[in-house]
């Protein structure tokens, strides 16, 4: 079972390929708010467990182990999201709630959590519904 963090890292990854076409240690460093050294023994730790090959010179290109959590662990990212956005969360709280907690959800509860997106996106009126309780909506100081 891969840890929170490495999960992070392994998020980013993909991301950084899919948008960049490469992934650098400094990029996955910056992207996660973390010292770059940090992200190469981090980087290590997935090579060894067979999610990525490091070459120090070369880069890094995630193997199909790593390309397959990959995707998950974004689809899983884009789906907590969506299901913030349609309860009406705040949208520049989003994203970090879904950082908060991506990683604590059991791949049970978020299969559940998307039957429930699409139970919501058929049935609008529950949207309505929660929409209209929130009309004066004061958020407790933070
Ligand atoms: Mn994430």
């Amino acid at each position: 079972m891969p840890t929170p963090s490495m999960e992070d890292h392994i998020e980013q990854i993909y991301l950084l390929i899919d948008q960049k076409g490469y992934a650098r240690v400094s990029d996955i460093a910056e992207a996660l708010s973390v010292l770059p050294s940090s992200v190469t023994k981090m980087v290590q730790k997935l090579d060894k467990d067979g999610y990525l090959i490091y070459e120090r010179y070369r880069g890094l290109t995630l193997t199909p182990k790593g390309l397959k959590l990959g995707e998950r662990l974004v689809k899983r990212h884009s789906l907590l999201e969506q299901f913030l956005r349609l309860i009406g969360v705040d949208e520049e709280r989003i994203y970090n709630d879904v950082e908060g907690i991506e990683h604590h959800l059991s791949w049970n509860s978020i299969e559940c959590i998307a039957d429930l997106i699409q139970v919501l996106e058929e049935n609008p009126e529950f949207i309505h519904k929660l929409e209209e309780l929130k009309e004066p909506h004061p958020h407790p100081s933070e």
